[in-house]
């Protein structure tokens, strides 16, 4: 999807800002205009030209700033859009940085996914997450353990699917972004910890998914340190 509604260059302004984050295709401007309707503008990010699109999403009579924030699959910029994203999550380089995120994580590839997040929490803000194509998923018979996920990232997991089911759920969660955690022992920033990590996330949420059944750690058991298996990028 793709329907921004088109309107002035202004800011929005609202009590609370809540920026989507999450790869390019997660069901970010899916559930954008969910929470927002038609109540959107379209600006640019200061000094270049990529699209900046907000909107309000109105719960509890209050206005919430919504932000779709480009695609990006890391914060280790390479593109102008995924500059962006790093600069809004950086409060020295903008000046509405948001209150609090919400990391889309694609549930057919959450591997990738939660690399980025754990990107994203090391930045310490409020952050939850929408966990997206819960449906393709279990069409393509895999499967994961959405309660075993929330307890092993330390944060909020909301399932939401094609920007409908599960919306008035996650809106109800919205005037309280500002409390969401940020986990008292965040994913580990060295690259090689944080892939052990994610493979124990995995591991723990019971994660299958019949696309990647024999790739490279997707489902074998991992990851002992050192990793004679070599299932995983552990030395
Ligand atoms: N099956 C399924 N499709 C979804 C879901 N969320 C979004 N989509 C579709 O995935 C495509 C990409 O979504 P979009 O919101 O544009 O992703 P964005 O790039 O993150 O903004 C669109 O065709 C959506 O209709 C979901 O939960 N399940
Ligand atoms: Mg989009």
């Amino acid at each position: 999807m793709g329907a921004h509604h088109h309107g002035g260059a202004a800011a929005l302004s609202g009590d609370l800002r809540v920026a989507l984050v999450g790869s390019p295709n997660a069901g970010k401007t899916t559930l954008f205009n969910s929470l927002t309707g038609l109540r959107a503008k379209t600006g640019n990010y200061p000094g270049v030209t990529v699209a900046k699109y907000e909107g309000l999403c109105r719960v509890e009579g209050r206005d919430l700033v919504v932000e779709d924030l480009p695609g990006t699959y890391s914060l280790d910029p390479i593109s102008p859009d995924e500059h962006v994203v790093t600069d809004v999550l950086d409060p020295a380089h903008h000046s509405d940085t948001p209150d609090a995120l919400l990391v889309l994580l694609d549930a057919t590839s959450l591997r990738r996914s939660l690399g980025l997040l754990a990107q994203v929490m090391q930045r310490g803000l409020p952050t939850a997450v929408v966990l997206s194509f819960t449906d393709e998923l279990r069409r393509r018979g895999g499967s994961l353990d959405v309660e075993a996920l929330q307890r092993a990232l330390g944060i909020d997991v909301h399932v939401v699917v094609g920007g409908v089911e599960g919306v008035g759920e996650l809106k109800a969660a919205l005037p309280q972004a500002r409390s969401w955690t940020s986990p008292p022992f965040p994913p580990p920033t060295e690259a090689a910890e944080r892939t052990a990590w994610i493979e124990s996330v995995l591991r723990t949420v019971r994660y299958t998914t019949p696309g990647s059944t024999n790739a490279p750690g997707a489902s074998t058991p991992c990851c002992c340190t050192p990793c004679s298996a070599r299932c995983c990028s552990s030395p």
